[in-house]
């Protein structure tokens, strides 16, 4: 790469070093190259400047802020990318709120961003933006000028052309997409879904090199499944807890859930599926308990309060239902917790249950996965929805609406002898390890090196 790098992304970290997962990638990735890192920063939210502002530790590479106001805040944050976007891409179309001042708020963030970008980038630079919050990006670069390489990374599932017409006709994924070098994916089945979209609303035409074409003009899609960080996350898992009464607390059949407090993660019928798992089982004396991390986002929005409610119902009837004076079947924290416990509380979980209706790919699988003991490992049941489960097909693949198959998954999980466990965990774990997020971004940032969004003549002489 012959200028600066510039990563793009909704928030930036103002830690010195982020803890973990694709901020720590992106940090470790810059901490090498140099550059910028350009993001929102929460405590900008009253008082937007005009320039980008520099915040936190600058000596590795740069970081710059961009402030949004109020009305920024309801209608391009809020409003257009997570109760427009966020559902579309999530195949929740009954969840969307369409309003014309989201329209107008997503558009006027992402121009003046642009605007912003242009005043510290130089035309050798590569500017690699990241999800949804910013599709019309290099549009408007490119209209003030822009020529450099812009890549684009979008985190959350490509959403199907019959999803993509509840979006406003403004709103052109295609159009806006057109003007990155190359857009990078989660999974094959996300490239699938995008090529369909750029021959249906642009007649483009998938190219020998997997590039597509249309007018003048190449974009480049690819998928690059992300991953974690597993050395680290290893290391970390091993490490005793050192809580030893925290540790004894947690004896017994552990399974857990980790998840944003999101509807696409399919909460609620985890419980219900763990309910049924408990009704069902012939072992009564077998008290298995599940341990649901569900830490708390976008609580302005009205679908994430409705879930939330639903959430705590369900909690407090299958512990109504279920618990003994000395156990209880759920323990539901609606908080945050530390990252370094958390890698252990994986470790000691027989069961990871990641279960959501979709999801790009879901590192939390990953993460659980990586923490286990290879010689008494733990047994992940995944959904088949998930991106992870493209690659990942030794987990316990299951179908997030289906509560009895969720159930049956879990009977068999708990029940799994040492071999088959050990046979599932090692194909899981070169999964992993395929995919840790530090290969991602090298892998990433070659694939737009390579890229040329124009089409020349030798090209086409070539390709016919
Ligand atoms: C988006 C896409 C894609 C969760 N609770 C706590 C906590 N977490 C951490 C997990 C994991 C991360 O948050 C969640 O990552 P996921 O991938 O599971 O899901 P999203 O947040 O929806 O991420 C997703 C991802 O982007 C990356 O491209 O995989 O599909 O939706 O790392 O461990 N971490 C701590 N405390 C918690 O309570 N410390």
């Amino acid at each position: 790469m012959s200028g600066k790098l510039i990563v793009v992304s909704n928030r930036i970290p103002t830690a010195a070093t982020p803890a973990g997962g694709l901020v720590y990638a992106l940090h470790e990735t810059l901490r090498k190259t140099g550059g910028i890192w350009v993001g929102s920063d929460p405590e900008f939210h009253a008082s937007p400047s005009r320039s980008l502002t520099e915040i936190g530790d600058q000596s590795a590479y740069r970081r710059l802020a961009f402030g949004l106001t109020e009305l920024d805040h309801q209608t391009f944050y809020l409003g257009f990318a997570n109760s427009v976007l966020w559902p579309v891409c999530h195949r929740r179309g009954d969840l969307v709120r369409m309003s014309r001042r989201f329209e107008q708020g997503y558009r006027r963030v992402n121009k003046r961003l642009a605007q912003q970008i242009f005043e510290v980038a130089k035309v050798d630079d590569t500017i690699w933006v990241h999800d949804y919050h910013f599709f019309p990006l290099a549009s408007e670069l490119r209209k003030l000028g822009f020529e450099g390489k812009i890549g684009f990374f979008l985190h959350i599932p490509f959403p199907a052309l019959g999803d993509l017409g509840a979006l406003p006709l403004e709103a052109s994924l295609a159009r806006w997409l057109a003007d990155y070098d190359l857009v990078g994916l989660q999974t094959r089945a996300d490239v699938a879904r995008c090529l369909e979209m750029f021959r249906s609303e642009l007649g483009a035409e998938l190219m020998n090199d997997g590039k597509i074409k249309y007018g003048d003009q190449t974009v480049g899609v690819r998928s690059f499944p992300i991953g974690i960080d597993v050395d680290t996350f290893v290391a970390t898992a091993k490490r005793p807890m050192a809580d030893a009464k925290l540790a004894a607390d947690l004896s017994g059949d552990i399974v857990i859930g980790v998840d944003r407090l999101d509807y696409s993660k399919g909460l609620p019928n985890r419980f219900r599926a763990f309910g049924r798992y408990l009704e069902t089982r012939t072992d009564k004396s077998r008290r298995a308990s599940l341990l649901q991390i569900a830490p708390p986002t976008r609580e302005e929005v009205t679908a994430y309060q409705d879930i939330r409610h639903e959430l705590e119902e369900l909690a407090g009837r299958l512990n109504g239902e279920n618990a003994e004076l000395d156990w209880t079947p759920l323990r539901y924290i609606h908080r945050n917790i530390d990252r370094n416990l958390l890698a252990k509380l994986y470790r000691i979980a027989r069961v990871g249950l990641v279960t959501p209706f979709a999801d790009g790919m879901n590192l939390v699988a990953k993460e659980y996965i990586a923490a286990q003991d290879p010689n008494d490992p733990g047994v992940l049941v995944l959904s088949r929805m998930a991106g992870a489960a493209e690659d990942m097909t030794q987990a316990l693949l299951v179908n997030p609406y289906d509560i009895e198959e969720m159930s049956e998954a879990l009977t068999q999980a708990l029940n799994m002898p040492l071999q088959e466990r050990q046979d599932r965990y090692e194909a899981c774990m070169a999964q992993v390890k395929a995919t840790d997020v530090g290969r991602w971004s090298e892998n990433y940032l070659s694939a737009l090196k390579d890229s040329r969004r124009k089409l020349s003549w030798d090209s086409f002489s070539s390709t016919g």
